[in-house]
């Protein structure tokens, strides 16, 4: 809990009202899910209103060659900019369909608020501190995860960049250029990493590790590493009522099967797997398709294991695929390894949190992740009661969200104000 013991409601006024501005932004009416993807009007709304947020508190606002931004305080006037000492918060801003209010908002709404709790207690800040909203990272509309943070360290070519395209057929580059970005600009941003010397970020907890523990907060200690296979099963398309069972090569009893069998070997193993997302051609009751799309999710605590998993269920659909004269390909199109987030960052976050806060590993992507290769990173974890996320069920209490917003700024006085 935070250093100053203070927490509760009514703490951290700017959290709130922060809250209460950015909560409709993207929101579906029906759902009460969000749609804030990549480069659309929501997305478009949610940077207005990071940049407000950013200039209201007298920072200096930019964006990077990629699209992320970034609020810096300081970066000019203290000692060296290029030092590779300035601490970095923050998360990103879009979501999954129909994602939940928290998951990256959480995160970026409570980094403004830290600062306002580290100015309201007078803190001098003696290294440079930047707040972020890093573009695109849970890859609704892409297929890619965290292509912001993915582009700025280089994991992400340009070239590879240009060829993602969303469900319409829309490229990046066309979405970047419809939303007013120079898609031509985007590529590796070494020299504004270099002067980072940490970056952390805040996340609701994708999980009950905390509400089992009864803590507020927790830090994080891995990220597993993960993965999306798209299986695109090519069938024969025909009538739905006059074709025998035994002259079909229907794509969708492969793709059923295959399902079934991520399930089994994901349980085997001890590992997640989902069959989340599908696109069916021609998509008509009557017409057997022709066509089966399905996207893989798979993740599991070592990297071995997510082969064995995923090379598993990849071998049962061939067999299934060659039993129904289906044709099958399998793509990787994101792939993340696994994370261990650097001790020595995360050891001292805990010790200016007192010492006591639980450290634990996670399932779920961040930037933080990918960005661990290339500067020192660490996530604080806020407690979510239910642990649903991705889901518009996803929540935090208010109590909950004002201590991440406390441990946070402690973490910040700790690092950037010593
Ligand atoms: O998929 C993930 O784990 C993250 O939410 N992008
Ligand atoms: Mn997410
Ligand atoms: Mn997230």
């Amino acid at each position: 809990m935070s250093q100053s013991g203070r927490g509760g409601v009514g703490e951290a006024p700017s959290f709130h009202e922060m809250w209460r501005e950015l909560a409709p932004i993207g929101r579906d009416a029906t759902t009460r899910g969000y749609r804030r993807y990549a480069w659309t009007a929501a997305d478009t709304d949610c940077r207005a209103w990071f940049q407000a947020q950013a200039e209201s508190r007298g920072l200096a606002y930019e964006v990077d060659r990629n699209g992320n931004q970034w609020a810096w305080l300081g970066a000019a006037t203290y000692k060296d900019p290029t030092a590779g000492d300035a601490v970095v918060t923050g998360s990103h801003l879009d979501s999954v369909p129909d994602g939940g209010a928290f998951d990256g908002p959480l995160g970026v709404v409570s980094s403004f608020a830290a600062l306002d709790e580290l100015r309201g207690r007078g803190a001098e800040f003696t290294r440079p501190l930047a707040i972020t909203n890093f573009g695109d990272e849970e890859g609704a509309r892409f297929g890619l995860a965290c292509v912001g943070s993915r582009l700025a360290s280089g994991q992400l070519t340009p070239e590879a960049a240009h060829r993602l395209r969303d469900g319409d057929g829309i490229t990046l580059p066309q979405a970047m250029e419809a939303a007013g970005y120079d898609p031509s600009a985007i590529g590796p941003d070494p020299e504004r990493l270099a002067r980072i010397g940490a970056f952390v970020e805040l996340h609701v907890e994708q999980g009950r590790a905390l509400d089992l523990s009864g803590d507020s907060v927790g830090i994080a200690s891995a990220i597993w590493p993960h993965g999306r296979w798209r299986f695109d099963f090519h069938g024969e398309a025909n009538h739905a009522g006059t074709t025998r069972l035994v002259d079909r090569r229907d794509p969708m009893l492969t793709y059923a099967e295959t399902v079934l069998a991520a399930r089994r070997e994901a349980e085997l193993a001890g590992a997640v797997a989902t069959f989340g997302k599908i696109s069916v051609e021609p998509n008509g009751v009557n017409a057997i398709p022709s066509l089966v799309r399905g996207w893989l999710d798979s993740r599991a605590a070592d990297q071995s294991t997510l082969d064995t998993v995923v090379a598993a269920i990849q071998q049962a659909a061939r067999e299934y695929a060659d039993r129904h004269g289906v044709d099958l390909t399998v793509v990787r199109e994101s792939f993340t390894p696994v994370v261990e987030f650097e001790h020595a960052l995360r050891d001292e976050m805990n010790k200016i949190l007192g010492g006591a806060i639980p450290v634990l590993g996670t399932g779920a992507g961040h930037d933080a992740g990918i960005l661990s290769g290339t500067i020192p990173t660490a996530m604080l974890f806020v407690r979510n009661p239910t642990g649903v996320s991705h889901s518009p069920a996803e929540f935090a209490a208010e109590d909950d969200c004002v201590a991440g917003v406390l441990a946070l700024a402690d973490v910040l006085e700790g690092l950037a104000c010593r």
